[in-house]
């Protein structure tokens, strides 16, 4: 049994996982111990397609020095696929399930907007009409009417009812470009698809044919496999990741900054608990609006609470954090803890990064488990309430009500760690562009201003999940403050957005202790904090968008892929995180993951996705175990494009001004 101390880096996590054994709960840590992964499959080197296998192809172990055995060279399963071909296939329906689990997100999103448009969404409304007007103008529908003196704007219903449509055609179109995909990026990338052919088409195309290429005795090539996963990546990040955050900005509102706070210690013990917990704001939009109805309250108050907490988890947590500033309870390695506390009176969840095992837990305390996606049920369940968009304020009534029901039926001693911690969150791309280049100039130019004279080195996307099999949050911070110390902003997104707001780092005063002295000195002069909190898995486009805007802003090249900017996932786990890696890597970027790397099985194709996809998409992947190695990884592509960019000499002159500068400090202290 390892040390309770080795499972995560979060005293208030520690304190649960102690207090978890003491309960005798098992949890995904002692999950792990038993289970040991399997080394084959890790590395992608298992074909079990078809009923001929599985077949196992891995490396045969070779002394350090040793000639590469000859079966090593002729590695097949049964049917003659080669080990290239096995370990694409298997990375390929990694970024399948990611893609998909994103586009099929959106899709509900999508189906909502419509229903909204058409008003057959009671309660929901279209809130933020400007970021409507935006997208109608992306997919060409008309926002005015009539000519001349007769010229007058069309309403915002008849405006969304058209861009629904069109949007909605998106998800099973065959032919053509994806909107986003064809007019957001950099004009050079646009065209770079478009000669590569792997411009996506639709949102569920790329998904089916990748699943197609893949069966058995289908695409057996594993460069022509990786096109198509390209093609499937961007589908997701400039398609329905993309497509599911703006719509969602559109109903719910763009977020702008608010404080928030962070980790299990925003339970309280005197109030009836509700956690929401997965990755879709549609009904939890709506417990939001429910949870603080004062009848709610009352009736709450009735039972013996003073009142009603909602918290979010995971991802469903960013996105509420970052509209409503309601308290997040944790990230994924934290689900199972929250319901340890013995004061959660019910979790909500939906889809994605639910660990089946919540039932298990909740069944030792007296939790109610409620699922509210007919898509994902969990066996165990307490109950199953199915959203519904067309009576959903009855539905998030319904659950609010069912939670404090049970408030009176704790029965476990409850323990909240004292652990909470202030954030700053909420920053859009859009907000970004505001606090950085003001309304008037609407520019990142500010940004581009900074990253050339050098005070900013480059810019890093630090995101993903956590993993069992690495130390909880620590490799997130160990790389986060490696960047930051090196004068790298860093934009983060789900479980690593909350490990870094879980040690502080989304707070302005952040900057001042955590950074080097040109990134600190731009951070406190527009008061940010060093590290922006970007939102949920969906939000990584908000990312891609922020690229394309630095790009646009000129002076840092052409292309997504001449920035000085890296991309990682240093505790990754899910197949989300590989499609949003690969898009990452399609879209020009750097990118490293940690952990473990599941094409190992192949060394011919794992160069290609380190280095040989460089050449044609000017991005390309990477692996590190260190994640202070891995930030010097990033780092030092950083400084390779500000080279290229001949700004590199611009930082040399800042860093010889900032040593000058604390030279006379010094002296001037000296001679007091
Ligand atoms: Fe084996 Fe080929 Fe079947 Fe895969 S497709 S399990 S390699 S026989
Ligand atoms: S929730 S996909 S563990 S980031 Fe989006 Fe966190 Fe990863 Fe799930």
């Amino acid at each position: 049994m390892a040390e309770i101390e080795s499972r995560s880096v979060d005293p208030g996590t520690q304190e649960m996982i102690k207090h978890a054994q003491e309960q005798g709960v098992e949890t995904i840590w002692d999950r792990a111990d038993k289970m040991k992964p399997c080394p084959i499959g890790a590395e992608g080197a298992c074909c079990r397609i078809c009923s001929q296998g599985p077949c196992r192809v891995p490396k045969p172990k070779k002394k350090k020095g040793e000639e590469e055995p000859a079966e090593v060279k002729a590695r097949m399963g049964v049917c003659g696929a080669t080990a290239e071909t096995i370990v694409a296939r298997n990375f390929a329906r990694m970024v399948c399930g990611g893609a998909a689990a994103h586009n099929d997100h959106s899709r509900g999103v999508g189906k909502l907007f419509r229903e909204v448009a058409y008003g057959r969404a009671p309660g929901y409304k279209i809130k933020d009409v400007a970021k409507l007007k935006q997208l109608a103008r992306d997919y060409d529908v008309p926002i005015t009417e009539g000519e001349g003196d007769d010229k007058k704007a069309r309403s915002t219903e008849i405006i969304a009812q058209e861009l629904a449509d069109k949007i909605m055609a998106e998800f099973g179109q065959q032919d053509g470009e994806l909107v986003f995909a064809a007019k957001r990026p950099p004009k050079k990338r646009v065209e770079l698809w478009r000669n590569l052919g792997v411009m996506p088409r639709g949102c569920d195309i790329e998904i089916v044919e990748l699943m197609h290429r893949t069966h058995m005795g289908v695409d057996q090539e594993y460069h022509n496999i990786l096109k198509q996963c390209t093609r499937t990546a961007i589908s997701d990040g400039w398609g329905g990741s993309m497509i599911s955050t703006d719509l969602q900005d559109v109903l719910f509102g763009m977020p702008v900054p608010v404080h928030g706070e962070i980790n299990l210690g925003v339970l309280k013990e005197d109030h009836v608990n509700i956690i929401i917990h997965g990755h879709e704001p549609v009904l939890p939009e709506m417990i939001y609006v429910a949870s603080q109805e004062p009848e709610m309250v009352q009736y709450a108050q009735n039972k013996g609470a003073k009142g009603v907490q909602l918290a979010g988890m995971c991802c469903s947590a960013n996105e509420l954090l970052m509209r409503h500033g309601i308290p997040v309870a944790g990230n994924y390695l934290q689900q199972e803890l929250a319901i340890t506390t013995g004061a959660v009176d019910a979790m909500i969840v939906d889809v994605q990064c639910e660990m089946q095992s919540l039932a298990n837990v909740a069944s030792c305390y007296h939790t109610k488990l409620i699922t509210t996606d007919p898509r994902a049920r969990i066996e165990g369940e307490t109950m199953h309430i199915p959203m519904d968009e067309h009576h959903a304020m009855d539905i998030a009534r319904r659950i609010v009500r069912e939670a404090i029901d049970n408030f009176p039926n704790r029965r476990a001693p409850v323990l909240i760690p004292d652990a909470k911690y202030p954030t700053v969150v909420g920053f859009s791309y859009e907000t970004i562009r505001y606090l950085l280049g003001g309304s008037i100039r609407g520019s990142y130019y500010t940004l581009n201003d900074n990253i050339i004279n050098g005070r900013v080195r480059g810019i890093a996307g630090v995101v993903g999940c956590n993993n069992c099999r690495t130390m909880h949050d620590n490799s997130h911070l160990e790389m986060t403050k490696e960047l930051l110390k090196n004068d790298v902003i860093v934009l983060v997104t789900g479980c690593s957005a909350m490990a870094s707001g879980k040690a502080g780092l989304l707070t302005p005063e952040a900057a001042a202790k955590y950074c080097g002295p040109g990134l600190a000195e731009v951070c406190e002069t527009v008061g940010i904090p060093p590290v922006l909190h970007m939102g949920s898995c969906v939000d990584n486009s908000r990312i891609l968008m922020a690229a394309a805007a630095v790009v646009k802003a000129g002076g840092l090249g052409n292309d997504i892929s001449d920035l000085p900017a890296a991309g990682a996932a240093p505790e990754w786990m899910s197949e989300k995180a590989i499609s949003i890696g690969h898009y990452f890597v399609s879209s020009g970027v750097y990118t490293v993951f940690g952990v473990s790397w599941p094409t190992l099985g192949s060394d011919l194709l794992t160069d290609y996705l380190f280095r040989g996809l460089e050449d044609e998409l000017g991005g390309k992947w990477d692996f590190e175990l260190d994640p202070v190695l891995a930030a010097k990884k990033m780092i030092a592509h950083i400084d390779k494009k500000r080279a290229a960019l001949g700004i590199d000499k611009a930082r040399e002159r800042v860093l010889y001004d900032m040593a000058m500068r604390r030279e006379m400090e010094e002296a001037a202290v000296g001679g007091e």
